[in-house]
Parts: C-alpha cells; sequence; structure tokens
C-alpha cells in the first residue's frame, strides 16, 4: 500500500505569495542581476554591448526578452571559472557536470549561495512530507554531481537524520534502509527501482521497512515508472528537478498532489521557448525551458537554455503554493531521436510498455542502419513472473507492444522481450538508446 504524503509547507510566506507579490520580487531581483553580471562579468557585458542593451533598459521581467540567452557552450567556452560574477576567493564549493563529449560544465557557489540552495532543497523535500523526525538516505550520488550534496544539505536545514550512502552497493542500501529505519529515499528513480527490486529478489516484504516518501530526479521518469516504484517500495514517489548550472536538485519539486513540479519563483525566472526560434511561448504550451537565476551570486545566469522540453501551468494549486508548475519532462531537445525522419523521445517507449502488463520500464532502444535506412529495435526486460509464461503469450506480448508503438511513435519498431535484469543497469542515470548509426 502507498503511503500518503503529509501535506506540510516549509516556508509558506515564499511559496505561497500572491502572483503580483512574486513578479514584483522578480522584477525588482532582475534589475539588480542584469546591473551585478553587466559589471561583473565580461562575457555579459559583451553579449549585452554587441546587441546594444544596457543594464537601464530592464525594468522588469516584461523586459527579459531583451538579454541575452546563455548555452551550456558559453559555460564550456569558457572553461573552468570564466562565467564567474565573484572572486575565487569568494567561492566556497565547485560542482561540475560531466558531458557526453570534451570538458564537464563548472559551476561555483559562494557560501550565500550554498545556503539557498540548502534552502531551496529543504522547501522542496517537505513538499515531499520530509521532517525533522524523518530519517533520509541520499542515494545520489555524491560528488561533482549535484544530487547527492543537494539532497544531504536539504535534509539537514530540516533537520532530518542523514544517511549519506551515495550511490551504488545496493544490498548495503538496502540492509541499512531495514535497520536504520529510513523514511525517505532520494535517488534517481532509475536507481529507486533497483533498490525496489533487489528488496523483491531478496524476498525481503515492505513490512520491514518504514519508508514513506522517495524524491527522486535527475532524469526523465514517466507516471509509468513513478507507479512501479510506488508499487515495488510501497511509497508515494515524488519528481524533483534541477540542473548544475542553475544550482543543482531543488530548482522544482511536486507537491504531493503530482500535477506538475513547483518553480521557485522566487529564486528563477522559467520561460518555456519554441527551440527553433527561441521566441517565448504563452502558457500551456509545449517548449524548451530556459531560466533566469535571480538570486546566484558565484555564477548567476542570464536566460540558460536547458534544452529540456515541459509546459509550464500558473493555474492554482491545491495544495495552497503559488509557484508555477512545469509539467513532467517530456524530454530534451537533444535526447529526441530522429530516425527516419520521424522525431522519438524515449520517455514515449516507456509511456506505451507503462500500459503492458508482462513487462517492465526497463528498456533499451537500439537504432542502427540498413541498406541505408534507420532502424530500430527495442529491447524490453520481461517480468520474472512472465518469464516463465507460454512462447504463445510471449509473442502476443511482443505483437501488442509492436502495434502501441507503431501507432504512438508513428514507425514500425523490431520488439524484442529478454529476460529480468539482463538489460545493463544503472546505479545512476539510465541509459535508454544505443545508437549505432552510420553517419
Ligand atoms: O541532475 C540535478 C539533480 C540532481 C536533479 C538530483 C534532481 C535530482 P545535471 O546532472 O546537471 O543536474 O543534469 C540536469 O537532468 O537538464 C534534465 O535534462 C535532467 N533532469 C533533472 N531532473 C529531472 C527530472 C541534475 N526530475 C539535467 N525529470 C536536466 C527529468 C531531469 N529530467
Amino acid at each position: 500500500m502507498k503511503k500518503e504524503v503529509k501535506h506540510i509547507i516549509w516556508d509558506k510566506t515564499a511559496e505561497c505569495m500572491s502572483r503580483d507579490g512574486i513578479r514584483a520580487l522578480q522584477d525588482q531581483r532582475l534589475r539588480e542581476l542584469v546591473k551585478r553580471v553587466y559589471a561583473n562579468v565580461p562575457f555579459y557585458r559583451a553579449k549585452m554591448q554587441a546587441i546594444g542593451v544596457m543594464p537601464g533598459d530592464i525594468r522588469g521581467v516584461e523586459d527579459l526578452h531583451k538579454l541575452p540567452f546563455t548555452e551550456k557552450t558559453d559555460l564550456r567556452d569558457n572553461y573552468p571559472f570564466g562565467l564567474f560574477a565573484v572572486p575565487q576567493s569568494q567561492i566556497v564549493r565547485i560542482h561540475a557536470s560531466s558531458g557526453t563529449t570534451g570538458k564537464p560544465t563548472v559551476v561555483g557557489y559562494t557560501a550565500r549561495d550554498i545556503d539557498t540552495w540548502a534552502e531551496l532543497m529543504a522547501r522542496s523535500m517537505t513538499c515531499a512530507g520530509i521532517t525533522k523526525d524523518s530519517i533520509v538516505q541520499v542515494a545520489y550520488g555524491y560528488g561533482l554531481f549535484t544530487g547527492g550534496l543537494g539532497a544531504h544539505y536539504g535534509a539537514e536545514r530540516i533537520g532530518a537524520s542523514v544517511i549519506p550512502m551515495s550511490g551504488g552497493n545496493t544490498k548495503k542500501q538496502v540492509m541499512l534502509m531495514q535497520d536504520f529505519g529510513s523514511t525517505a529515499l532520494a535517488c534517481t528513480p532509475s536507481y529507486a527501482m533497483v533498490l525496489g527490486e533487489a528488496i523483491q529478489e531478496m524476498g525481503i516484504p515492505l513490512s520491514k521497512f518504514k519508508l514513506e516518501a522517495g524524491v527522486f530526479g535527475a532524469e526523465p521518469w514517466t507516471e509509468g515508472a513513478r507507479r512501479r516504484i510506488e508499487e515495488l517500495l510501497g511509497i508515494s514517489a515524488q519528481d524533483v528537478y534541477g540542473l548544475s548550472e542553475v544550482m543543482g536538485p531543488g530548482v522544482s519539486m511536486e507537491c504531493p498532489y503530482q500535477q506538475g513540479m513547483h518553480i521557485w519563483e522566487d529564486h528563477f525566472i522559467p520561460e518555456v521557448l519554441d527551440p527553433d526560434t527561441g521566441a517565448p511561448l504563452p502558457y500551456g504550451q509545449q517548449g524548451e525551458l530556459v531560466f533566469t537565476t535571480l538570486t546566484k551570486e558565484g555564477l548567476p545566469l542570464l536566460r540558460y537554455r536547458t534544452h529540456d522540453l515541459t509546459v509550464l501551468d500558473p493555474s492554482p494549486c491545491p495544495c495552497g503554493r503559488t509557484h508555477v508548475r512545469m509539467r513532467k519532462l517530456v524530454g530534451r531537445t537533444d535526447d529526441m531521436l530522429i530516425i527516419r525522419g520521424v522525431n522519438v523521445f524515449p520517455s514515449q517507449v516507456e509511456g506505451v510498455l507503462a500500459s503492458i502488463p508482462g513487462v517492465t520500464p526497463q528498456f533499451l532502444m537500439v537504432v542502427g542502419t540498413r541498406h541505408n535506412l534507420d532502424t530500430l529495435e527495442i529491447r524490453v526486460e520481461l517480468t520474472p513472473e512472465m518469464m516463465s509464461d507460454t512462447v504463445r503469450h510471449i509473442e502476443e506480448t511482443e505483437k501488442l507492444i509492436a502495434s502501441n508503438i507503431a501507432s504512438v511513435l508513428g514507425l514500425n519498431a523490431a520488439i524484442r522481450l529478454v529476460p529480468p535484469g539482463s538489460l545493463p543497469r544503472s546505479e545512476g542515470k539510465s541509459k535508454r538508446v544505443l545508437d549505432e548509426r552510420v553517419r
């Protein structure tokens, strides 16, 4: 049985501020930010001068569109500390996110940045029902990745007891979860699934655990994955979003209503843009999420392009928080695959699999080339029960997946059902795509 999330709010004044109040605060903070980056970051000064925008031209959020964008490549080009807005002596922490190619993206924090981050993670983890009485097992990686220390500081700020496990070492995670009576788990959704499956395999009944809540993020996961994790761990699984460049985890967080993640707008201005033209889109339309950081001192960013695709919803939320919600991510502009001309997101495959009994959301899309044409094979893990089923039933399941994939993706794919546990497992972020195309 899934546990209900406790409805508590960490900072009512900030989280339930009127929309007008949020806007006024953003206006004032944006003006200060623009002055600060113009004065202290040569990169931004040059960019603004190139397009003829002076700090005085920015009166508030209505002028945001006049400001230049920041791309991940800008951080790389100024590697490692070139975009920092304070002298290095004021930087107290450095994190980095590893890209698929080349140098990592480096981010720096002042003491006040770390304090803000802890506060926003405390807000976020409170959304999942975590209190000072909670025992929080942090199984995000500690290190240059922001997940471990981000969750750690947030849980400590709440006053919870923190177990800094870091990722991996699954058997020990399960043992301590049981022995210490962890009430909350913070890790990637794919690792939550690994832990849930391990508990099932070890044959330990859920009644031996005290888990109530999960704070899962750092990678896309569908409603189907959520249901599976909730079932495997007997908890309520809440989504947390963030990115190193903008802060780390805790930029936005789901409340108990699980209808999108509240973006902490007193610290970040979100925009959704047409990814191709860069034109701002109205609320309710899907596009690329862009953030301007309002309070960051070490690495303030103007209109940072996340390449994450989502929809913003400003409608009132029954939880009482007034901050705009972003819908669960549909994918990234850059993890979108183009297969035989069709745009495909791994999340669509996950969505299809969630509706089919007998299979798990563990899959790998293998894209190849045959006779100069793209091919797509989807390997999907069966559930242990299904493994012992008849060949005919397994074949029927393959056909069902193939036809649902064809109608959702608009593309034919070869489906290969594989034994449970046979696809490569990640301790951190999951790998969904193997692109072996010859280009
Ligand atoms: O993943 C920060 C984080 C740590 C978030 C722990 C949540 C929990 P990066 O490694 O810089 O930072 O990766 C950021 O991960 O642009 C998204 O594409 C993806 N991502 C993060 N959270 C979610 C989420 C951390 N809840 C990139 N759903 C982002 C989907 C997510 N994708």
